[in-house]
């Protein structure tokens, strides 16, 4: 079975670390638009530090980002040159209910996605949205407490009703939450969710889990009842776990955290909570808040595909030895002797893409999309402005072979490639732009200098060629 010939080729972003404008057109404040750059980061991502004033020196990432809001033109006609078939971006909620619970719209934040809409059709290019990619309003995150709340299940109802009537024949991939699993590990850049002092922690995430999976089933019920041929999809930060040994304690372990990514995933895609996520809940003593019918949602709207991110595979040891953990990912992991990582620490590991595609595939025997991979490093333009990526054009065909591999050779069904930061952007994790993805190269650096230019790097032009012969010419 070779890739299908309407294979989605393309690339993906999120409206956070691309479009700027934070404040234009109506748009209100999101958890995201309070995520200082520096040492701060990091704590706020986690819940831990509320200081949500933005008044930290070291400045605001998103709030001009790489100015898409205004360069979308210029953009998609670079992504459409290099014969993209799809293109992945998010909707910031806060442009379509600035404070998430206005009574009408803002209309113009609604027209300045129909219009990039518009711009990706007229090229031939499908829109593949993600509803929400870390992005609340930050008067909710204020008001509520964010996902903890009850609330912000109709709240978020209402937000993506509107999308669906507003862009019913425009859209038709969607997907509801990004990498859902973050929320276990960086809670308020996953889900605005912060903590106060008392919280059980565990249980305030478990809480913030249901009110999500319950927003996603809902909002699936909707899109499928506004459109029959809307298309939904979960979103997990994906990568397999791997025993560090064949210890049998290691495999244990690694079982562990693979549930703690598929717990999620289990629930959208197969309608109930799992016997192992009610067992844990039973012994860390958390009750669940649910209201009637809750778990008749979740049974009785499934996602219609499995979309995932997939940078790397983890490693996990049933007797841990914390100096062995690789650096810079949010996912602890074990580091892997057989890997080799990129310059933030990642490691590279395409056999494990293929590993995984199979393992998500098997386990719930839906199509699958990878909407996230890709390789963060830095660029050094040469004196004429020419960027020879290369480094980026092995991670990149590596992974590309492997994938072709599981579909052709292991009869995966896969709806598409779009992989991350196909036109550089402000990075989630450290809020650098120096942390570079893309096959567009954009003139700004982590100090907010350069003219936000957009040039062509080595890559781009691979890149093109990949997609003209639909995976086979690799070189
Ligand atoms: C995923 C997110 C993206 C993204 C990517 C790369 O977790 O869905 O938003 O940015 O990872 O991570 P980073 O930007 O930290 O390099």
């Amino acid at each position: 079975m070779p890739l299908p010939k309407n294979f989605l080729w393309g690339g993906a972003t999120a409206a956070n670390q691309l479009e700027g404008a934070y404040l234009e057109d109506g748009k209100g404040l999101s958890n995201v638009d309070v995520i200082p750059f520096g040492e701060r980061r990091f704590p706020v991502m986690a819940g831990k530090d509320i200081k949500f004033d933005l008044s930290d020196p070291a400045g605001y990432p998103s709030h001009e980002a790489i100015d898409f809001y205004h360069r979308y033109k210029e953009d998609i006609a670079l992504m459409a040159e290099m014969g993209f078939k799809a293109f992945r971006m998010s909707i910031a909620w806060s442009r379509i209910y600035p404070n998430g619970e206005e009574a009408q719209p803002n209309e113009k934040g609604l027209t300045f996605y129909e219009n990039v809409f518009d711009e990706l059709i007229k090229y031939g290019i499908e829109p593949v949205v993600t509803i929400d990619h870390f992005d609340v309003p930050q008067a909710l995150v204020e008001k509520y407490g964010s996902w903890r709340s009850r609330e912000m299940v109709d709240l978020f109802v209402k937000y993506a009703t509107t999308l669906f009537v507003r862009y019913k024949g425009k859209v038709k991939y969607w997907m509801t939450f990004n990498e859902i699993n973050m929320l276990m590990h960086l809670p308020f850049m996953g889900a605005g969710v912060f903590f106060k002092e008392g919280d059980h922690k565990l249980q305030v995430k478990y809480q913030a889990a249901h009110h999500l999976l319950v927003a996603s089933a809902t909002v699936t019920k909707i899109a499928h009842e506004i459109d029959p041929n809307n298309q939904i999809g979960c979103m997990l930060a994906g990568g397999m776990t791997y025993p560090y040994s064949c210890a049998p304690e290691d495999v244990r372990m690694a079982q562990v955290k693979n549930r703690e990514s598929y717990f999620f995933i289990d629930v959208q895609s197969r309608g109930e909570y799992p016997n192992y996520v009610k067992k844990e809940l039973e012994r860390e003593g958390i009750v669940l808040a649910m209201k009637d019918g809750d778990l008749e949602i979740l049974k009785n709207h499934p996602v219609d595909y499995i979309a995932f991110s997939y940078y790397s595979s983890r490693v996990a040891s049933g007797t841990p030895d914390a100096s062995a953990n690789t650096a810079g990912n949010v996912f602890k992991s074990v580091k892997n002797p057989h890997l080799k990582s990129s310059e933030w620490g990642w490691q590279i590991d395409p056999i494990g893409l293929r590993t995984t595609m199979n393992e998500l595939y098997d386990r719930y025997q839906k199509p699958l999309f990878i909407v996230e991979n890709g390789l963060g490093a830095v660029d050094t333009p040469l004196e004429d402005g020419t960027i020879n990526d290369d480094y980026r054009i092995d991670y990149l065909r590596e992974h590309v072979r492997e994938m072709v591999k599981a579909v052709e050779e292991d009869g995966v069904e896969l709806l598409g490639y779009t992989p991350w930061g196909c036109i550089d952007l402000v990075s989630a994790s450290t809020g650098e732009m120096k942390k570079r993805y893309g096959f567009i190269y954009v003139n700004k650096d982590d100090q907010g200098n350069g003219d936000l230019s957009r040039s062509r790097k080595k890559s781009f032009f691979w890149y093109k060629r990949v997609i003209a012969s639909n995976g086979k010419e690799l070189d």
